[in-house]
């Protein structure tokens, strides 16, 4: 951890100097971490036409791009794009990284946006009761969105994120002004500057409570991926969120990426919170000033290469106190991998599972698969864990039965439990932020 390449070092003066500093180090981080992605492409990339001819000030970007790679050895993707651009100008490297990660084995994988989910379910329809809960589900679905006309968030400077916000003002007022919608924006920032007071600012405590109410998200400068790689910086200034007026509809403004916008609430039909927030970005995107940035071969571009795509993270909350009766998430995890679905906390990525077994799960697709398609893997996926969790236990052996022989020395090694990884062809290898 820690800048492994200095600051002081990465100049446009010392072109040559980065690039071998960078190069070495990638090569010393790989001998301890093989699936650090940033490292691995990074080598050929620096070695590539490509790589060679950057200009002073694209190698600059290109190491603000990877540094978190490099700061962060454990690292399984190490890097995020800095501007939209990037991710054509730096090509040569995100796309090998991209399609390793998302595990498009032809590299030629176009991604393409579908949200029409009428034909998934019965009808359209996908009932979590048909799977027998009797209790409503807490259900949420989130993309990831970012305006053209700014830079990431990596990028951003404090007055950057400001302008951000004070542009998002406009379009949370449409939607406040929006009977279907109405609704309250909350803000961190401390001011706008040059002694202009923020209207919207909210306490600590307020903070805390929509943190709490999984309204807000936590503090990024806590997570030094984030932080290495700028995203975090100037916190809590251009952070924030808007939520209408019956709760249901939230878009945060400052996170990973410029905008996250999701639909939450308790219920039964999943098909509701996905489209309600399909019908919420087309209000979105219709409000002037709102330009996403999309990518024709990626889809809607974040600033992280796990979200790129449909950029969304569909989940529940649900119960499975047999598959973490130890208290981890370890089972869950072992049995969610080959599902292709991602177990979290209950408070997010990074937390703990509740206390009575809930846990967070979501398909971990994200780019080359359509958005109704990661709506219907989520409840195929919890039919699979709740079977999953419902298999009558493995009966004891008998108190008279002889004690199990110890394998004999040639025997092979008791398999390990598998990590969190999907096969390569299913699904994306690392959990996707
Ligand atoms: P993201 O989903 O945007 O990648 P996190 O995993 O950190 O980010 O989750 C952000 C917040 O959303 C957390 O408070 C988390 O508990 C909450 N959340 C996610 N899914 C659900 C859900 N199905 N029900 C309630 N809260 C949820
Ligand atoms: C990494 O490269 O491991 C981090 N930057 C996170 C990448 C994807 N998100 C995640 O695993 N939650």
């Amino acid at each position: 951890m820690g800048g492994a390449v200095s600051v002081e070092e990465a100049t446009a003066e010392n072109k040559d100097k980065l690039i071998e500093s960078l190069k070495g180090k990638a090569t010393e981080i790989l001998g301890k971490f093989p699936d650090n992605r940033c490292c691995k492409y990074l080598i050929p990339y620096l070695d590539s036409e490509e790589g060679k001819a950057l200009s002073n000030e694209d190698l600059l970007t290109f190491y603000q791009c990877v540094r978190t790679g490099i700061d962060n050895e454990d690292s399984g993707l190490g890097c995020y794009a800095m501007t939209p651009d990037d991710y054509t100008k730096f090509g040569g490297f995100f796309n090998a990284v991209i399609r390793d990660y998302h595990g498009d084995a032809t590299g030629t994988a176009v991604h393409e946006t579908d949200w029409d989910a009428s034909g998934v379910g019965e009808g359209g329809v996908l009932d979590v009761r048909k799977l027998g809960f009797d209790q409503e589900l807490s259900m949420r679905v989130r993309v990831g969105r970012n305006l053209k006309a700014f830079n990431l968030p990596g990028k951003m400077d404090q007055a950057e994120r400001i302008k951000f916000e004070q542009q998002m003002l406009g379009a949370f007022k449409a939607l406040c002004d929006n009977p279907d919608y109405g609704g309250t924006i909350y803000s961190m920032t401390p001011d706008f500057g040059e002694g202009v007071e923020n209207p919207n600012k909210i306490s600590d405590e307020k903070y805390q409570e929509l943190v709490d109410a999984h309204v807000l998200f936590k503090d990024m400068d806590a997570d030094p991926f984030l932080k290495s790689a700028g995203i975090s910086s100037d916190w809590p200034y251009g952070r924030g969120c808007w939520q209408s007026a019956d709760g249901q509809c939230i878009i945060w403004f400052g996170e990973e990426d410029q905008l996250r916008i999701m639909c939450m609430k308790k219920g039964f039909l999943l098909n509701e919170v996905f489209d309600r927030l399909n019908t919420m970005l087309k209000t979105v995107e219709s409000i002037d000033g709102i330009d996403f940035a999309t990518s024709a071969d990626y889809g809607y571009v974040t600033s992280c290469p796990s979200n790129l795509g449909t950029g969304m993270r569909a989940s529940v909350h649900v119960k499975i106190p047999n598959l973490t009766s130890d208290g981890t998430d370890a089972k869950a995890k072992e049995v969610c991998n080959p599902l292709g679905l991602s177990v979290r906390g209950t408070g997010g990525e990074h937390t703990p599972i509740g206390a009575d077994g809930t846990v967070d799960i979501s398909p971990r697709a994200r780019l080359f698969i359509k958005e109704k398609d990661i709506i219907e893997k989520l409840y195929k996926g919890i039919e699979l864990l709740m079977a999953e969790e419902n298999k009558p236990k493995e009966e004891a052996p008998p108190a008279e039965a002889p004690p199990a022989e110890a394998p004999p020395a040639e025997a092979p090694p008791v398999e390990e439990a598998p990590k969190e990884e999907a096969p390569k062809e299913e699904a994306p290898k690392e959990e996707a932020a």
